[in-house]
């Protein structure tokens, strides 16, 4: 039984003998064949958790403002001067409540199977009793805020709608940047769109006269989701992808089931618009594990003449084949929820100027003059500081004054390079994917694909070394397939499938052509053989001209390669001897890389589709070859 028919069965024991969102107050006066549906919901997890009050969210200015003032109030947010930063905030969250907790993250489908070896499976049934338990009171003491939000244009075609019942004032400031919330949505809903329950709460529920915190949160922590019924229930944590179900939760966990079943991708990827001297646009999404310069990427200053990029997504983005037999694409987010430690006046000052205002900044430092800092800001800190934990701080300390995973939210909207059309209902059509790990070895600088299989096959390969490699040796690789393996919501073999299945609904000559990349490999002396950051733009301006066909690739056992005559490195002086050794391909490091990812692949218990055994096979005939 789905924990909604709890709510919904006839009361006994008097659950329903008050509608409770009557008694609480208004409810909206929008009407219409899907508000009953939403509403008995409504009042079931309100009969379940005894919130003081219920705030259905409307998304206007005056409501967020109210919001944001009521939070500077209650000590939940610092305003920072406006001097410096008008209309932005400091959040400080409890230091025990500081990222997402990938431990207590699980996906409660009907067979374990389906969750897959990659996820934490738990049993539908018991966690729904789990959370019933858990959540029984759990808003006492607190508003329950109802908050409708679209993934995409509201009504878009490739846009989906969900609704978040939330206790945390914070989650609805940052719900309401990073998506389109409000009134419009409920029109949606009310006409009977299909819309997704998300549920939160941070479980610290306030006896009568009992001080709030700062930070509610609770040690108990639960992310879970339902595919089957398309709901995630969240308990314990205030902290970004643990709070904002929008995103990690629904964008990627549920929009992936959603896609599995109606033949799109949920996908970890920042979308980006290329345009090239000649004027002429390209469309770029790529895939890159967490902490590897995604939002960089998506806000690159191309430091090559004549090329600019305009930001169309920076962490999130759907993917459906169009019947023209193109790949279209959307970023379903509204906003950006940056790690702020390393983003600088050199590595992203696209960000930076974002940043100048309507910010909401958790766990940054604080400076005296009321402005914020992190690491990587500037190149000197501030000679002191107000650290993330609120404690005096000096650079003597050698300790970081932001956490390293602080974060900023803002709009999409103030990015100076943001596409003009980034919010275009239908997206945009991709030319190219990219996929890319943190790897110091063995991985070239860019490789392409031979065709759409081989792509599938390295996109399921992508890793970064988490230990240093000796010489001659690969080092141990933390998997990372399609940057997606904490945000797959169903088991990651069949998404491989998927993957497959996908591209053969591409029509062969239209379909985006895949590449791997690798910013970070490193020489023999451990230096970076690559500079990044703006360079990057080099590489992409390859991948364009491959796209075009306008200069040929030097085939390699592992892909297509560059010849280094054809990279772009008007301005910069990369080493020949770099050169060769950003593209070395070592048979030998390859075979055993390849008998790491049969081991991996073993791991799904046969479920991996077998054209991607065959690229495996394939590879190690080639490498073999290369051999002699
Ligand atoms: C993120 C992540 O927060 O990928 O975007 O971890
Ligand atoms: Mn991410």
């Amino acid at each position: 039984m789905a924990l909604a028919d709890i709510f919904t069965r006839p009361a006994t024991g008097g659950i329903r003998q008050v509608t409770p969102t009557a008694a609480y107050g208004a409810r909206p006066s929008i009407a219409g064949p899907g508000m009953a549906a939403l509403e008995e919901w409504v009042d079931g997890v309100a009969v379940l958790t005894k919130p003081d009050r219920i705030h259905w969210v409307d998304g206007s200015r005056s409501e967020n403002e109210a919001l944001l003032r009521g939070m500077v109030d209650d000590g939940t947010l610092i305003k920072l001067n406006p001097e410096w930063r008008p209309g932005s905030y400091l959040a400080r969250s409890h230091p025990s409540d500081v990222a997402r907790t990938e431990g207590r993250t699980y996906i409660a489908s009907e067979a374990e199977i389906d969750a897959g070896p990659t996820n934490n499976w738990a049993d539908p049934a018991e966690m729904r009793e789990t959370l019933t338990g858990i959540f029984e009171g759990a808003m006492r003491g607190r508003t329950m805020y109802v908050v409708p939000f679209s993934m995409g244009a509201v009504g878009g075609p490739l846009s989906h709608i969900g609704v978040q019942i939330t206790d945390s004032p914070y989650a609805v400031a940052s719900i309401g940047i990073m998506t389109r919330v409000g009134t419009d949505v409920l029109r949606e809903i009310a006409t009977g769109a299909a819309w997704v329950k998300t549920i939160h709460s941070v479980g610290a529920p306030l006896a009568p006269g009992q001080a709030d915190v700062a930070w509610p949160c609770n040690d108990e922590k639960y992310i879970v989701h339902f595919p089957e019924t398309l709901e995630v229930w969240s308990f314990g944590s205030g902290y970004g992808g643990n709070a904002i179900l929008a995103k990690k939760c629904f964008a990627l966990r549920i929009a992936s089931v959603i896609g599995r079943d109606e033949g799109w991708l949920a996908e970890h990827m920042l979308l980006i618009r290329v345009i090239s001297p000649e004027g002429k646009a390209y469309h770029v999404a790529a895939a890159f594990p967490s902490a590897c310069g995604k939002t960089n990427l998506a806000m690159l200053r191309p430091t090559i003449p004549g090329w600019r990029v305009e930001t169309l997504g920076d962490d999130i983005a759907w993917l459906r084949p169009g019947e023209d037999g193109r790949l279209w694409a959307i970023n379903p987010e509204a906003g950006f929820f940056g790690v702020a430690p390393g983003t600088g006046e050199s590595t992203n000052v696209t960000a930076v100027e974002t940043l100048w205002g309507n910010t909401i900044f958790t766990n940054v430092a604080l400076r005296a003059d009321g402005d914020v800092w992190w690491e990587g800001l500037t190149d000197t800190p501030p000679a002191e500081l107000t650290d993330w934990e609120g404690n005096p701080w000096t650079p003597a300390m050698g300790r970081p004054a932001a956490h390293p995973n602080s974060r900023f939210t803002v709009s999409a909207g103030q990015c100076p390079q943001i596409a003009p059309d980034w919010d275009a209902p239908e997206g945009v059509p991709l030319d190219a994917i990219l996929f890319g790990g943190r790897r110091a070895t063995n991985v070239p600088l860019v490789v392409e694909a031979t065709d759409w299989t081989h792509g599938v096959f390295l996109g399921s390969n992508i890793s970064s070394e988490r230990t240093a490699a000796a010489e001659g040796t690969v080092g141990e690789l933390r998997r990372d397939p399609f940057a997606m393996l904490p945000f797959c919501g169903y088991n990651m073999a069949d998404y491989f499938g998927h993957w497959l299945s996908v591209g053969q609904k591409l029509r062969f000559d239209r379909a985006p052509r895949i590449f791997q990349v690798n910013w970070f490999r490193k020489g023999a002396d451990g230096r970076f053989l690559w500079p990044g950051f703006g360079d990057n733009a080099r590489v992409i301006d390859w991948i364009i001209r491959r796209v075009e066909g306008a200069v040929p690739a030097v085939d390699s056992p592992v892909g297509r390669l560059p010849r280094t005559e054809d990279l772009n490195l008007d301005g910069i002086h990369v080493p020949q001897q770099d050169l060769d050794e950003l593209f070395a391909v070592d048979p030998a490091l390859w075979l055993s890389e390849t008998d790491l990812t049969e081991q991996f692949y073993s791991t799904f218990e046969g479920r991996v589709p077998a054209p991607l055994y065959a690229e495996l096979a394939a590879l190690r005939y080639r490498l073999r070859r290369a051999q002699g």
